[in-house]
């Protein structure tokens, strides 16, 4: 009986703290959507295209339970592989037009447009 009042007294709290947690990580991801994101999710990227000003920053987010990579067709830049729910950031500064693709699967394409 006593065993069984102090398993209570205990999980209560512990759930009460899980749901503060979920609640906070929730907000930071409603935030994170505010900047460009990109998800990988499925074999292709959405949006497959974007327009962007110079100096923004992209993240890519991989959703897949495959790794991906994010590749700059010129070169500029490539990240490493990203599994599920990782992430990769890059700041686009100089305008042009990006032709990003994935080194693992080259059909996967997008393009991004910085004005
Ligand atoms: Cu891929």
């Amino acid at each position: 009986m006593l065993t069984t009042m102090l398993r209570r007294a205990l999980v209560v709290p512990l759930g009460a703290g899980m749901l503060m947690a979920a609640s906070v990580s929730g907000f930071s991801v409603a935030q994170a959507q505010e900047t460009n994101v990109i998800v990988v999710k499925n074999f292709m990227f959405s949006p497959m295209s974007l327009t962007i000003k110079a100096g923004s920053t992209v993240t890519w987010k991989n959703l897949d339970g495959e790794p991906h990579t994010i590749v700059d067709d010129a070169g500029l830049f490539r990240s490493g592989a990203l599994d599920q729910n990782d992430t990769f950031k890059f700041r686009f500064d100089k305008p042009g037009v990006y032709k990003i693709f994935c080194g693992i699967h080259p059909n996967m394409k997008e393009t991004i447009t910085v004005q």
